[in-house]
């Protein structure tokens, strides 16, 4: 491997990272890792001698290559690079990420692009499912100007199209991978739930705080980080996820009676810094969980019936709108969401030559 590495840097959704072709990437694991963590700058909280950006949300690396299945165009790899520890996790997927991946992979060459819009068939890695993105392509070309907007990033850009299936269950086996719509985990009562992501919903007041608080303030409270830390570790064991003591799952989400008239208002820790909003598949988690009869959810939100529902997920800084799909039973069955993507460099990237293994 060259010491100049092919990379794109690109806005997905509301992160930030390193897009990769698989084939221009080291092949052992390892190696790999000990790559990323020096093109990010990582360990170190300010990322100086790399290119992160400080932030688990802009730490961020996908790994697209062609596939061999069936019916699939492309398969995505998601590795978040820790900011302040030399460890890259391929333990969680990102929704959010995702949205680059189909615009990367027509640039590419991977996929062959139509006219005006192209559907690319994503198998992604690290939860063996499938999400289709659309792409807006006029005459063929990838375009990043559009008319969308989303909650989180300035201005607007082309849609993002993403729609999922078969989610449920990605990292823990089940929906509900306890078995409850709700359990007791240290005196306080929470909804573990996996529509896409791990995530544990607790009601904000339970933890004394109003569930309100921006993400500046709530990233200084140690005491509540450290008793959702405590949950969590928990919460780990009964989500068959077993020590998730260096794993970015599960998501600790806060609930709260909705404020701006959406379904549920969030603060999210993923999982020891809160998010700036709240992730792609941590929001469907979440929506799936307002429409679980039981949870901790379905008493603070109020749910519409129907077989394709529209569920708005307030953050700290706007709403991430989700669409579920359910079944005559009322069991979601698929989801969709809207994001936008955009192309801020092309080039190659430079790591440093005598990189520190990763540990791990
Ligand atoms: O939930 C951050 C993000 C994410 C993950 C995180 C994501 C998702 O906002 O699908 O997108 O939860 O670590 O990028």
């Amino acid at each position: 491997m060259s010491d100049a590495v092919r990379c794109m840097w690109m806005r997905g959704g509301t992160s930030k990272g390193a897009f990769f072709l698989a084939e221009d990437l080291p092949s052992l694991p390892a190696d790999r890792d000990a790559f990323l963590l020096s093109v990010m700058g990582s360990p170190d909280e300010r990322q100086i001698d790399g290119m992160g950006g400080a932030d688990p949300l802009t730490s961020k690396v996908a790994v697209v290559k062609r596939s061999e299945r069936p019916g699939v165009d492309v398969e995505y790899l998601f590795l978040q690079v820790y900011v302040d520890q030399a460890l890259v996790s391929d333990a969680q997927n990102c929704g959010n990420m995702l949205a680059g991946v189909a615009p990367f992979a027509v640039e590419r060459g991977l996929v062959a692009a139509q006219d005006k819009e192209t559907n690319v068939t994503i198998y992604m890695e690290n939860t063996e499912q499938i999400a289709v993105a659309t792409v807006q392509t006029p005459n063929a070309v990838v375009t990043y100007e559009g008319e969308a907007d989303i909650d989180g990033v300035p201005g607007i850009s082309a849609p993002v199209l993403i729609q999922f299936q078969d989610i449920a269950g990605s990292s823990c086996g089940a929906l509900l991978p306890t078995g409850n719509a709700r359990d007791l985990i240290d005196g306080t009562w929470v909804t573990c739930i996996d529509n896409g992501m791990p995530t544990v919903l607790l009601r904000a007041q339970d933890l004394g705080i109003t569930g309100q608080e921006d993400r500046a303030t709530l990233d200084t409270r140690d005491a509540l980080k450290a008793r959702l830390e405590h949950i969590r570790l928990q919460a780990g064991y009964l989500m068959k996820l077993d020590d998730v003591t260096n794993k970015t799952v599960p998501k600790m989400t806060l609930i709260s009676a909705p404020q701006i008239g959406g379904t549920l208002s969030t603060r999210t820790f993923i999982p020891h810094r809160c998010h700036a909003s709240i992730g792609v598949l941590g929001a469907v988690s979440v929506a799936t969980a307002c429409a679980v009869k039981g949870s901790v959810a379905a008493d603070l939100s109020s749910v519409p019936e129907g077989p394709r529902i529209t569920l708005d997920i307030e953050h700290p800084i706007g709403k991430t709108t989700v669409v579920l799909l359910r079944d005559a039973q009322g069991t979601t069955t698929g989801a969709a969401i809207l994001r936008t993507a955009r192309k801020l460099f092309d080039g190659v990237v430079f790591a440093r030559t005598h990189v520190l293994p990763p540990t791990d």
